[in-house]
């Protein structure tokens, strides 16, 4: 009897959400269709193009906004329970002012809920994800206290409009990423590069943006609609480089930053007061997490060169991925072992053992690899991901649901088109932009079906057809 060396395989509950995110700019295109008002990716990539590394833009992308069947085909394909994805405030608001809704911009967002919702796949809606409507940038954007009641006023149309079918809502995607890279630095839109002040204040007037939506959602939507409203934040995990008191602060430090008076009469980091506070805290029914890797730190070793003052250097410490972890196509992105799990772990200590989702994980490849559909790498990081969310389940940490990062290629920001992250491969010089699945797609369809991973699996054919 061998049964004794067989692998235990641990399996994943009945109710466990697994879905795949996108977001609005990324995959949408029909950029100025039907009434959509210009956002501030729009106008970056049109006035500054050669920001983009392959000099492209998202004006058509993976033309969802004409190809939304086919999107909720390849869920149903790949057995989804869920799919996340982000609505585009200009094209609902074409100013981002709530005086004047585009009907073609809602119409739009309802027919894609409901052919969801015609194949019981759960609709999770992420209000902002990176798009602002440019003429609120005009006025400031995120660095005006005002866009805490703009945004507001857009989540109202958005509940009132959608809330009767979608029952989870995210306000914002990665606060941290909106305010550091499009406001702290040039990474991102608007690249104001705002070194010292930019990123937090951007920051707080976000937090309060999201707490408005939060109560608005709470108090005049929830008695009636009975869903949930949170947010989604990028949490990957530092590390200690060494298990060294230095480099255990380091990584403490890493975390949680700080900054330094460097001078300023009075401190960078907006102050919140204790109404603003009482305001703020709880307010999130659930902590969305995009997580996709872990960086070692250490106090001595290989420090960045930052502008001073700036978020980075108030971080200052080495940072870096052990020379063993997988590398993508991605430089900041390798596999670094079970950090779900760790970083789940230290969050749940830290925030009183909240539900969790991971609202976002995946692995980028490069669009000129050979074999682009044989993905293997891909596969190796899925299922360690697999492993790891299996491993916060055992201890008890209340985690819903899983969104792999992407359904399907799509304009990664910066990157152009040159990263790829889907589980269908797109392709982009085709007018209809045609989706073909990626032997990872099979794989995750696989474990979706089966509640567990199996290594053993391979796919017998590259024809994907719905169960
Ligand atoms: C997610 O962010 C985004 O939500 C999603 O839209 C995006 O497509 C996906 O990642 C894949 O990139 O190049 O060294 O300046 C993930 C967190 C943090 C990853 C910032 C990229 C840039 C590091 N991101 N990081 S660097």
């Amino acid at each position: 009897c061998n049964a004794s060396i067989v692998r235990h395989q641990r399996r994943f509950p009945d109710d466990f959400l697994f879905g795949t995110a996108t977001a609005a700019y990324q995959i949408e295109g029909a950029w100025n269709e039907d009434g959509k008002g210009e956002n501030i990716w729009d106008y970056m990539v049109h006035n500054t193009p050669e920001v983009i590394r392959d000099q492209s833009n998202g004006d058509v992308a993976a033309d969802s906004y004409h190809n939304y069947k086919r999107d909720v085909e390849m869920m149903r394909e790949l057995g989804l329970d869920a799919y996340r994805f982000s609505l585009s405030w200009s094209r609902i608001l074409p100013t981002g002012m709530a005086n004047e809704v585009n009907p073609a911009g809602i119409a739009f967002y309802n027919n894609y809920i409901d052919e969801m919702l015609k194949y019981n796949i759960t609709p999770l809606i992420t209000l902002y994800h990176w798009d602002l409507p440019q003429k609120l940038q005009e006025l400031g954007g995120f660095a005006n206290p005002l866009i805490s009641d703009w945004f507001e006023d857009y989540a109202r149309v958005v509940f009132e409009n959608f809330g009767d079918r979608v029952k989870m809502f995210m306000t914002f995607n990665e606060p941290r990423e909106i305010c550091f890279e499009g406001y702290g630095a040039a990474t991102k839109a608007p690249i104001l590069n705002s070194t010292a002040m930019g990123a937090y204040l951007c920051a707080k007037n976000l937090v309060i943006a999201h707490a408005k939506a939060y109560h608005l959602y709470d108090k005049e939507f929830r008695p009636v609609q009975r869903g949930q409203c949170g947010i989604a934040i990028s949490v990957n995990w530092f590390g200690p480089a060494t298990p060294t008191p230095e480099d255990e602060m380091a990584a403490e430090l890493r975390r949680q930053g700080e900054s330094a008076q460097q001078g300023y009469p009075r401190s960078r980091l907006p102050v919140f007061t204790e109404e603003e506070k009482a305001f703020v805290r709880g307010a999130s029914d659930f902590f969305g997490v995009n997580h996709y890797t872990a960086y070692l730190v250490s106090a001595t070793e290989r420090k960045g060169h930052y502008p001073v003052p700036s978020l980075l250097d108030d971080v200052d410490t080495g940072s870096f991925p052990d020379d063993d972890w997988l590398k993508s196509a991605s430089p900041w992105l390798t596999l670094a072992p079970n950090s779900i799990h760790t970083a789940l772990t230290h969050l749940n200590s830290l925030y009183n053992k909240p539900e969790f989702y991971i609202t976002e994980n995946g692995w980028s490849t490069d669009e000129s690899e050979e074999n682009s559909l044989i993905d293997d790498d891909r596969i190796r990081y899925y299922r360690a991901s697999m492993e790891s969310l299996l491993n916060c389940l055992d201890d008890g940490i209340k985690l819903k649901g899983y969104m792999a990062w992407s359904l399907m290629d799509n304009f990664e920001w910066m990157e152009g088109y040159i990263e790829r992250f889907g589980l269908y491969e797109v392709d982009f010089s085709d007018p209809a932009r045609t989706r073909t699945p990626r032997k990872s797609a099979f794989v995750y369809k696989h474990i979706i079906k089966h509640r567990s991973v199996d290594y053993e699996y391979e796919p017998e054919s590259m024809t994907m057809t719905i169960d």
